[in-house]
């Protein structure tokens, strides 16, 4: 039994080596030069003094190099650290000092990010850099890397199950974001139960259009098509037009995966050009609540029942819309084969009947291992039992399918993307005209939702709503800025003095 998708991946180009699995901007990759340049990296990296266990991060856009990268990083049997490309200094800082971060691949932007947060970052020795970037840290080239690599013959033990594969951080209702710890075994069962339930087979070709810095694009979309032998045609980002063209010209595509405002976005692209894509063997969405008229209306115009499906950065994929039965509006369906769910009271911790609304809990042998030196955390989030609380709120509904309904958590998805109002109120307050902030989510026909500040000021400071959003900028990462700016004299509060954010939403989605 392969110990790993690594294992797996290099077994698959061993056997077929010429068998094409990745285009990128032109260039094909068969496995066969795919495992090489992953060898190579791998070994380039241990020639450089990198030792198993050593966290490496990946600050990097969709790319043949982000690819090789991240299966390098495990052939070294290091640790990868996802990074958004869209964050800045303060959530940088934060990510690599707490992963202890030795090594980060990036680009020359994120070099550009990163030189200035040397002083703060004492574990971070050098950068790869895949573009020419500016110096001020020491740096190699990717393809230095490479070549160094192809040099040598260094022995690459595979990874064993229980190691550490990656820290994918999250935020959670207080403090700073944390590292969920995922071995090669979860990575490695989720993919198994995945693409068990889709019937992915090596006769597939995927669209990949969604980051690949974050658990979608990578675990479901990359791992899927690595484990199963299929190929890819990835791309650097999704661009609607884009996306709809090569839907509509390469008939070899058979699956799409987005979050909804990718088929929101395709939607109105299809609507606008005319242009209607080829039947797909699967369309899937998922990282955010797919409307139940979203779906519909892509089914009266693609022909095709999108399939949604329900995870998160902790557990991977959790639940799934089945493959030959109905896919339901509204709903995620049920566990993926091997997985538990359940729904529980709040307060009690006890299963609801169907029907019912409390908090989601999920089991089994996708779920991490914990939060990365944070053992508090970790113990807070599982019971005795080893359920794990996802923080989000749902039923089951009569014919045992799961509805999500809410969030037990203040957090708001936009577009796909995780931000916490917290973190956001923390640099708001920081300006010098805020007193008081308090941030929260209301709808959006783009994103979904869309950030929202409520803002009380100090006695007589200017009120300059574009000055906060561009302070928030500064800060943090772009699609975390406020996209309203509202001032007031109060907080609503509870006796305890707590937010009453749920009396601020009515109040704004009135106004
Ligand atoms: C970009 N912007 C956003 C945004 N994305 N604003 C709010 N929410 C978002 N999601 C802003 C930028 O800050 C910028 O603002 C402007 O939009 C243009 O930036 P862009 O990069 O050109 O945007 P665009 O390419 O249009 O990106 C939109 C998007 C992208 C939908 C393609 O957000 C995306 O790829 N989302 C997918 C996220 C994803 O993969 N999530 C999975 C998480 S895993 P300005 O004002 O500065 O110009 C997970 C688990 C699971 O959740 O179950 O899967
Ligand atoms: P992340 O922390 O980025 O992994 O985001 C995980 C969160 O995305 C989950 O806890 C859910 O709140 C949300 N999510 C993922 N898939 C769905 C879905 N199909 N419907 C609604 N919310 C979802």
């Amino acid at each position: 039994m392969p110990a790993s998708l690594l294992e797996v991946f290099l077994d698959h180009a061993r056997h077929e080596p010429s068998r094409p699995l990745l285009s990128f901007e032109g260039t094909e990759y068969s496995r066969g030069q795919l495992a090489e340049r992953v060898t190579a990296f791998a070994r380039g990296l241990k020639a450089r003094g990198l030792a198993p266990g050593e966290r490496v991060a990946l600050f990097l856009e969709n790319s043949d190099a982000f690819v090789i990268t991240w299966l390098g990083v495990q052939a070294a049997g290091c640790v990868a650290v996802l990074v958004n490309t869209a964050y800045r200094q303060v959530e940088l800082a934060h990510i690599l000092s707490d992963a202890e971060v030795k090594v980060c691949v990036t680009g020359s932007s994120g070099a550009s990010e990163l030189v200035p947060l040397r002083d703060q970052l004492p574990s971070l020795q050098w950068l790869i850099t895949v573009e020419p970037a500016p110096s001020g840290l020491p740096a190699v080239a990717f393809d230095d890397v490479l070549a160094q690599g192809a040099a040598s013959t260094a022995s690459l033990p595979l990874p064993r199950a229980e190691d550490l594969a990656v820290l994918g951080y999250t935020s959670g209702t207080t403090g700073r974001s944390k590292g969920a710890m995922l071995q090669h075994r979860q990575l490695l069962s989720n993919v198994r139960a995945v693409t068990e339930a889709w019937r992915w087979t090596d006769a597939d070709r995927l669209l990949l259009t969604l980051p690949l810095f974050h658990t979608h694009g990578l675990m479901v979309g990359l791992h899927g098509t690595l484990f199963t032998g299929a190929s890819v045609d990835l791309r650097r980002r999704f661009v609607a037009s884009e996306a709809l063209t090569a839907l509509h010209d390469d008939a070899s595509l058979t699956l799409f995966f987005g979050v909804p405002t990718l088929y929101g976005r395709l939607l109105e692209e299809s609507r606008r050009t005319g242009v209607t894509p080829r039947p797909l063997r699967l369309w899937v969405s998922g990282s955010a609540p797919l409307s139940p008229q979203l779906c519909l209306d892509i089914e009266a115009r693609f022909g095709a029942r999108i399939l949604e499906r329900y995870g998160m950065t902790e557990t991977l994929m959790n639940t799934t819309q089945p493959y030959d039965g109905e896919r339901r509006p509204g709903t995620v369906g049920m566990p993926f084969p091997g997985q538990e769910a359940r729904v529980v009271d709040v307060r009690s911790r006890q299963p609801l009947p169907r029907g019912e609304t409390g908090e989601i809990e999920v089991r089994g042998p996708h779920v991490f291992t914990g939060y990365w030196r944070r053992p508090d955390a970790t113990q807070e989030a599982f019971d005795a039992d080893g359920w794990f609380r996802t923080g989000d709120l749902g039923e089951w509904d009569p014919d045992g399918f799961l509805r999500i309904t809410g969030r037990a958590r203040e957090l708001i998805i936009s577009g796909g993307f995780n931000i916490y109002p917290r973190e956001v109120e923390e640099v708001l307050t920081q300006h010098p005209s805020v007193a008081e902030a308090a941030v929260l989510g209301l709808p959006d026909p783009d994103f979904g939702e869309q950030v929202v500040a409520v803002i009380v000021p100090h006695p007589g400071a200017p009120t300059d709503a574009q000055a906060l959003v561009d302070w928030c900028r500064e800060r943090l990462a772009a699609f975390k800025k406020p996209r309203r700016v509202v001032f007031t004299d109060a907080l609503p509060r509870n006796a305890l003095g707590k937010v009453q954010k749920h009396i601020l939403k009515e109040r704004l989605a009135a106004s």
